[in-house]
């Protein structure tokens, strides 16, 4: 049976991602909360965002900053109460905005009552909740690595067995073959749903279904353990899983909502699947190619630096896959990944702001779904991090220890880290030019970067041409032309390593959205169809508001989005 949610409104909808423990403190504690957030509704209303995503709150250890959840129907104690939860949700409403939940149920706490339970004996009710194996020859059952080094398998004295984690080991993987397991996650997003909540961002939500008998993937050579994208993405029973998921908990519920699947290593025939309407399954997914394309062999840690073309073909490439089923996300950053000024702009002060501008004209030019990470539509950059030390987060950690422990490149661990560490999307939300940016009166959890004495919120919420006011009129846009929602996409200079172009068309109108993402000027032929077309938005001072030649002279950073008839 397939559950159509008509109409879908998410198609002109922009979302905004806030990390709740760094947006915004009330109590001083130096770790947001939701107070914080219903104090900076109205900032999130100017900015005219229609959804929030509110990473974790749920009761959890904090092992993974909430991704490790202990209690899914409690608020964690550092974040407030499920009353300031009620509120929140009744405030953001009266915004005219919805509120989205990431939901993290590949995995629990190891501190979650069924996991407590699961490993106290092998014959408790709950034992098969997750997933646990025998000793394979003296050693882990499989050569599977963790997301976070090392064996996906750790060992439990007690019952004598291994539990799997695809993360860490306080990350115990549930095991979805089980139909209670199932139907427990059900009926917590129906309780969340009866606290009006509009939908859910789910946590690799692609690595539910595990490979039959959990086999070995193929070895790496020099690596004892893997990351056996084969063994558990997009397994043997995800589809039926999410499409029985949708089905009993949507089923004659009214209202809007929306559902986004974070999968990694998803593929574009994957994702089709998975969002196309008919088959009841998402609305839309967050792959994860065209944040890998600056990574080496070795890993995330191992930066290549950019080549935009590749980029490029990446983001293309989607359009292409899901132009007539299915439905993009369009994202540069969340709580995951470096800042995008500082990956694939450049955070020099002469082109920083230009260069925010450009990445967030091509981003929301595309078709699809934009998604803002807090602290984006500021023009936020990395963190300029310098020791290990500084590293919160237990990837980074976990790395940095392999990385001694088997004698590496320290330099260049360290190098790694400060490039794309997830810390650097994490540090305090910049809100003005006080101490620690506004962000707490307390001793906050990570640093501020410095840069918020010129880089904050207030300073650009007055300033008409500020990276916010950008972000402003890039989300006004996708609200009043249906062609961003609309339209077709084709690529202009497909394999040009500086230019990008693409146009949008519907049946009476045309768009051409060009940027020149680098810093040397580009005079481009666009051709005589362009000329009198209207500048719908640049992105630089003193560009003429119509275009009145077949080529434009574009300096650095120099993004413009053009609309005429067709
Ligand atoms: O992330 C999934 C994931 O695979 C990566 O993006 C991960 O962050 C890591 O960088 C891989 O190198 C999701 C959450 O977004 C992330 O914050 C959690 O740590 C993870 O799942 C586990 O719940």
């Amino acid at each position: 049976m397939k559950v159509l949610r008509d109409p879908v409104w998410w198609k002109s909808a922009v979302v905004y991602q806030i990390y709740p423990r760094s947006f915004a403190d009330s109590d001083g504690d130096g770790i947001g909360d939701l107070a914080g957030i219903i104090g900076r509704l109205d900032y999130l209303a100017t900015l005219g965002v229609d959804v929030i995503w509110l990473s974790p709150v749920y009761r959890s250890p904090q092992a993974d900053n909430g991704y490790d959840i202990s209690d899914y129907r409690d608020i964690d104690p550092l974040f407030g109460t499920l009353a300031e939860f009620d509120t929140l949700v009744a405030k953001v409403h009266e915004h005219g905005m919805k509120l989205v939940m990431d939901l993290v149920v590949n995995h629990t706490s190891d501190e979650h009552p069924w996991f407590v339970e699961s490993r106290s004996s092998r014959d408790n009710p709950k034992r098969d909740w997750y997933i646990w194996r025998d000793a394979h020859e003296g050693a882990e059952p499989n050569n599977w690595g963790s997301f976070f080094t090392g064996s996906a398998w750790t060992w439990e004295q007690t019952t004598d067995q291994y539990y799997l984690h695809l993360f860490d080991s306080k990350q115990p993987d549930l095991n979805w073959d089980n139909p209670q397991v199932r139907k427990a996650v059900q009926d917590i997003m129906v309780w969340w749903l009866d606290r009006g909540v509009n939908g859910f961002r789910m946590d690799v939500i692609n690595f539910i279904s595990k490979t039959e008998g959990l086999p070995d993937t193929p070895p790496i050579p020099g690596q004892r353990f893997v990351i056996a994208f084969d063994g558990f993405a997009d397994g043997p029973h995800v589809h039926d899983y999410l499409a029985e998921m949708t089905r009993n908990v949507f089923s004659g519920r009214d209202g809007d909502f929306m559902m986004v699947g974070e999968m990694p290593g998803v593929t574009t025939e994957q994702a089709r699947l998975y969002t196309d309407q008919a088959r009841g399954e998402l609305d839309m997914v967050f792959q994860f190619e065209h944040v890998s394309v600056d990574q080496g062999p070795a890993g995330k840690f191992d930066y290549l630096g950019l080549d935009l073309a590749v980029l490029k073909r990446s983001l293309h490439r989607w359009q292409a896959a899901l132009a007539e089923t299915g439905w993009n996300s369009l994202y540069w950053n969340n709580h995951d990944q470096p800042r995008v000024v500082s990956r694939f702009g450049d955070d020099a002060p002469e082109y920083w702001a230009a260069s925010a501008k450009a990445l967030a004209t091509v981003l929301h030019g595309m078709r699809g779904t934009p998604f803002v990470f807090q602290g984006e539509e500021l023009g936020m950059t990395n963190y300029p991090f310098r020791t290990a030390q500084e590293h919160k987060d237990l990837e980074a950690v976990n790395f940095y220890k392999s990385v001694l422990e088997h004698g590496g490149d320290e330099g260049a661990a360290l190098a790694g880290l400060a490039k794309v560490s997830r810390d650097n999307a994490r540090t305090p939300m910049q809100w003005d030019a006080g101490p620690n940016a506004g962000f707490t009166t307390g001793d906050p959890w990570l640093p501020a970067n410095p840069n918020s004495t010129w880089l904050n919120a207030a300073a650009q919420i007055e300033s008409k041409d500020s990276v916010f006011a950008h972000y402003q009129a890039l989300i006004r846009l996708r609200h009043e032309s249906p062609i961003l929602v609309d339209g077709d996409f084709t690529p202009l200079m497909a394999e040009d390593p500086q230019i990008w172009a693409y146009t949008r068309r519907t049946p009476g109108r045309k768009l051409l959205v060009i940027a020149n993402c680098g810093c040397s000027p580009r005079t481009i032929e666009i051709g005589r169809e362009w000329i009198g077309a209207d500048l719908l938005l640049g992105n630089l001072p003193n560009t003429p508001a119509t275009s009145t030649s077949p080529s434009l002279d574009l300096i650095a950073w120099d993004a413009r989005i053009y609309s005429a008839e067709r």
